[in-house]
């Protein structure tokens, strides 16, 4: 395992290394960890001395591309945390990210009362008549873009969304509406202009869209979902048993 370092015609050698290491990070080949490799491994991959690497460590902490954290390293600035997430569980957005020490925040891109669109009535299985609260998200985790998620109630389990602050299940739970089960699906999709932006990647980037529908205990139907996650920022891991 090595990396090329190659000096255009009067480049200086650490300038060759700035552009070795932005390379590498770039095709992802830190994918799995956001930690930079200790300096001495660098130097022995890179075939340079501390202090040229060091030269160009501060020019991409100078760009952005790398950051230092006292004590603990330099860090790639890939500031999307990846998310394993049991995808049998029911949990809520802020439960998930609780659980893994990041902090959950929201930027809300659409709230109010509306009717349902046909689609909405029929997985919720409400009259054509019967408002609905939506609720739009960019779901955020420790600042990162995650997901976008367009959620849909029954206003009769949220008849004050005033009340709805940064958890919907805690808004509903309050109410006594905890979601008890769900049906999730998956796809895999491409992300749209509009929505890769709001998530921080290329357009047509890879995205799961997941739709949900969560029901409490007595069976109605309390929520209807829609997801785009960051397929770069999420694992979805079911586990398997062999049927009786
Ligand atoms: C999860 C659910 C979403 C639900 C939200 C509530 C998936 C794919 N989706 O993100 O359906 O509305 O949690 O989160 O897991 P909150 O209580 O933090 O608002």
């Amino acid at each position: 395992m090595s990396m090329t370092v190659e000096t255009a015609p009067g480049q200086k050698l650490y300038r060759a290394v700035v552009d070795a290491l932005r390379r590498e990070i770039e095709t992802g080949r830190f994918a799995e960890t956001q930690l930079l490799p200790a300096e001495r491994v660098l130097c022995e991959l890179l075939e340079v001395s501390r202090t040229t690497l060091r030269k160009a460590i501060a020019d991409l902490i100078a760009e952005g591309v790398l950051f230092h954290r006292h004590g603990a390293g330099t860090f790639i600035h890939r500031a999307t945390p990846r998310v394993e997430q049991p995808s049998s569980r029911l949990t809520s957005f802020t439960e998930d990210m609780r659980l893994r020490g990041l902090e959950a925040s929201s930027r809300e891109l659409e709230r109010g009362v509306f009717l349902p669109t046909p689609e909405e009535a029929m997985m919720l299985g409400v009259r054509p008549n019967d408002r609905v609260f939506r609720l739009g998200r960019l779901r955020l985790a420790d600042g990162s873009p995650m997901a976008i998620e367009r959620a849909a109630v029954p206003i009769r389990f949220l008849p004050e969304q005033e009340s709805v602050g940064d958890s919907l299940y805690e808004a509903l739970s309050a109410r006594g509406f905890r979601p008890t089960r769900g049906l999730q699906r998956l796809r895999a999709t491409l992300l749209d202009h509009a929505d890769a932006e709001l998530l921080g990647v290329a357009p047509d980037s890879p995205a799961l869209y997941i739709q949900r529908i969560a029901y409490l205990a007595d069976g109605s139907c309390v929520e209807f979902t829609k997801s785009w996650y960051r397929a770069d920022a999420y694992d979805f891991v079911s586990e398997l048993t062999l049927s009786p």
